[in-house]
This record gives C-alpha cells, structure tokens and sequence, in this order.
C-alpha cells in the first residue's frame, strides 16, 4: 500500500499575474525555496518529496497522519505568502494513490478543511514502499562526445519513454537531476526491468543500470534503492560482469 500526498499551490496562475510581467525571476526563487522547505519538513519525517514540474509536489507519506500534514501546513504558512493545498490517497499502486489523492481533492472529500487537506489517508497500517533509482552508464564519456544541451535531450527523451513505460505498470516516474530518475514502484513495475533497460539499450544505445529498495518508508526506501545502484557501480568498477539490476530490502 502506497500513500501520496500531492502539495499544490493554491490559485497561483491567478496570483502569479499579480506581479506583473517582470515576474519569470521571482517565481523561480519561490519555486525553489518551497522545494526546499517542503523537502526538508517531510523528509525529517522519513518521507520524500519528488517535483512535479516545479509548481507541484508529490510526496511519498507513507506512515504519516492527518496530524504530521496538518504540522507541516502550519510550518509552511508561516514562512509563505502563498498557501499550499495537500491531497491524499493510498491504493495497492502509486498511480491508483494518485488517483484516489485527485479524487479526494475534486469531490472536496476534506480530511481538514481549516487546513486544506483533502483525500483519504492510511497513515500507519500496512506500509510498503518499492523504490527503483536509474541512472544512465558511464554519462561521463558521452559527455566527451555531445555538448550540455545534446545530453539534456538525450535525458528528457529518455525521461519521456520512462515515464510512459511505467505508467503502464501503475507507477510514477520522477527526473532527480543529473542522469538520475525515480520511479516509485510496485511489483508489476519491478517485474519489467529488465525489459524496459533492453527497450532502451536497443533504441538508444543507452545502458541503464538499476537499484531497487523495498522499506516501509519511502526515505528507507530510496536509501536502499540507491545503496543497490552503488553495489551496481562497484561490481562493475571491481572488474567483474554488472548485474543491470540489483534489489535490496529491510
Ligand atoms: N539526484 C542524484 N543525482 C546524482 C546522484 N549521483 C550522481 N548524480 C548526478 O548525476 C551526474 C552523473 O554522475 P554519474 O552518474 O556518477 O556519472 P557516470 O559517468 O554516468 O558514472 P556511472 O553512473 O557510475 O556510470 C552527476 O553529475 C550528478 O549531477 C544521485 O545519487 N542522485
Ligand atoms: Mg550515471
């Protein structure tokens, strides 16, 4: 069981047009430092904060309550001009928590209407969190070959098959900067891997390696997944055959 929190900002189309024009530069200020304290408020809380391009967050809550949001809202209020909204859903997979976190927000299933809290929430009971951490083989020498702007096209278009390849399988993919991606997964998703790092090999000459971790939290459960990709990297760097996927569980 897979629980999400979405953070959205409230009627920020509308009030972004309240700065006038010359407003690009503000807005991406605010943009990051909402990142950031949002980041830092749930992952104190073993949570992780994926961006949801940049005005939106999805947060992997699992094991938190109604109390532990209604904390972090109160904490963001006071540093924010702007107010942010949280939906919650939990399902067997990451895309039906989604949906149930989007159902929740339009039907006005309030779980705290003073705070802006929406959705249903599973808070403690039965937690399990799949986490799989890609990242692209040796970007290193590619980047010796193509300049920046040719391997930021290479990653989104690699990011695009990624992203609708999992979404097949009910998880959802996050890009995490440099030549890294997180999908948070479910078995069906785990189950394809392989398959999908031979698609990719095949298409666009591009060897992904593969780190997965399973935990009850999603911070655990990054932090395996991550550990399995640097057990990936040292097999490989040790001279011996890599594995393209390794797991890891707690
Ligand atoms: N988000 C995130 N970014 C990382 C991480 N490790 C490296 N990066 C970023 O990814 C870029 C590429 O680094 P690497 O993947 O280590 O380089 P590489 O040549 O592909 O080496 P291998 O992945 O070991 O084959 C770095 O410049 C960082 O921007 C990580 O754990 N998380
Ligand atoms: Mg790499």
């Amino acid at each position: 069981m897979i629980q999400l929190s979405i953070l959205k900002i409230n009627g920020y189309g509308p009030w972004t047009l309240t700065l006038g024009s010359d407003r690009e530069h503000a807005l991406q200020m605010l943009q990051a430092s909402l990142y950031k304290e949002i980041q830092k408020l749930f992952s104190e809380k073993n949570c992780l904060v994926f961006l949801n391009r940049a005005d939106e967050f999805f947060v992997v809550s699992n094991g938190l309550i109604l109390e532990d949001h209604i904390e972090i809202q109160k904490n963001l209020e006071k540093s924010f001009d702007v107010r942010l909204s949280m939906s919650i859903g939990y399902a067997d997979s990451p895309f039906e928590a989604n949906l149930k976190a989007y159902e929740g927000k339009k039907n006005e299933t309030f779980l705290s209407k003073e705070h802006a809290i929406f959705g249903f929430i599973n808070g403690k009971s039965e937690q399990k969190v799949s986490i799989m951490h890609f990242d692209v083989d040796d970007l290193t020498s590619r980047r010796k070959i193509n300049s920046p702007y040719e391997i930021t096209s290479t990653i989104f278009n690699l990011y695009a098959k990624m992203s609708k390849f999992f979404l097949t399988k009910n998880s959802l993919t996050f890009f995490m900067g440099g030549d890294n991606f997180i999908v948070v997964a479910n078995d069906d998703a785990k189950n394809s891997v392989n398959d999908f790092i031979k698609l990719i090999e095949k298409e666009d000459n591009i060897t992904l390696n593969c780190g997965i971790g399973n935990a009850k939290t999603a911070r655990e459960a990054v932090k395996l997944a991550t550990k399995s990709l640097d057990t990936i990297r040292e097999i490989r760097d040790s001279g011996k055959e890599k594995p393209n996927v390794y797991e890891l569980s707690c």
